[in-house]
């Protein structure tokens, strides 16, 4: 078998974990990720009948049985990930059961799944419904948008409204807008339903005074997704400390701006 590290999924993942650093959204351990990979895609690398650990699950993922994830550790920091891949990352899959994991490569010194994993889990259960094509979950602490959560209406309307406004591309990139779930405790099998609930009909959801979920079919979307959103509330953080907004791209633009892109605007925001 070749070697893991030659393996592209690994590789995207270094990359993805190294910029998010960088970008000061992952400080500490803050933020993980979950990729979802075809069996083709791990066979060149790993034997797969060669489990090393078993983790027990206290939520059902029966409907992600037998399915493979890279994903980041609990604790670990996404500042290492690129200089200790083998500890920082596993290569989990879903037991037939849905109610544990097993460990294939990778989380080698003792270390389990990301503490969000109930969150990536049901979020991946719920894009997969919407979107077959589904396979990249990431969470990150996006300093403006975190910012934005103390300073802006929480409403999924109008906090949806003003980050279109911030920059021409965010309607293109989220026409669906952004889920806004309450405060709740992380790490949560109950902060992990109520994200799940709005995957639905969103791919990006704020967790009020903590950080962002985006869901997407490649790390390189997904990224871009959370970028997109995180660039447009740094824009409204220096519009609003310049004085605030003196003029606007309209509603009637942004509908233009829908139209010409062929998406459609999530229904009750733009007042046509
Ligand atoms: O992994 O970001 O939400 C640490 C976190 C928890
Ligand atoms: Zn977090």
């Amino acid at each position: 078998k070749d070697t893991i590290y030659s393996a592209p999924f690994l590789q995207e993942m270094l990359d993805t974990t190294s910029n998010l650093y960088r970008l000061g959204w992952d400080e500490r351990n803050g933020g993980n990720i979950s990729y979802l990979l075809n069996e083709y895609e791990v066979l060149p690398y790993l034997n797969v009948d060669n489990v090393k650990r078993t983790v027990p699950m206290n939520f059902d993922a029966s409907a992600l049985a037998g399915r493979y994830f890279i994903v980041t550790g609990s604790g670990k920091y996404f500042k290492n990930v690129k200089k200790n891949p083998s500890e920082n990352l596993g290569l989990i899959r879903i037991h037939e059961n849905g109610r544990s994991y097993e460990i294939l490569w990778g989380f080698e010194d003792g270390g389990e799944a990301t503490s969000e994993l109930p969150t990536h889990l049901m979020n991946h259960m719920k894009r997969l419904e919407v979107d077959k094509n589904h396979r990249v979950i990431m969470h990150c602490h996006t300093t403006n948008l975190i910012a934005m959560s103390f300073t802006h209406s929480l409403k999924e309307e109008e906090l949806t409204k003003t980050l279109w406004e911030m920059c021409t591309e965010c309607l293109v990139v989220f026409p669906e807008g952004l889920g806004v779930i309450p405060w709740i405790v992380p790490g949560t099998n109950a902060i992990g339903e109520a994200t799940a609930k709005k995957m639905e009909e969103v791919r990006l959801v704020l967790w009020p005074h903590h950080g962002i979920f985006g869901a997407g079919t490649t790390l390189d979307e997904t990224f871009g997704l959370i970028e997109t959103a995180e660039k447009a509330a740094e824009v409204y953080t220096m519009v609003c400390a310049q004085g605030g907004k003196q003029q606007t791209i309209t509603d009637t633009q942004l509908q233009e701006l829908a139209d010409a892109f062929d998406v459609t605007p999530r229904q009750g925001i733009l007042g046509l």
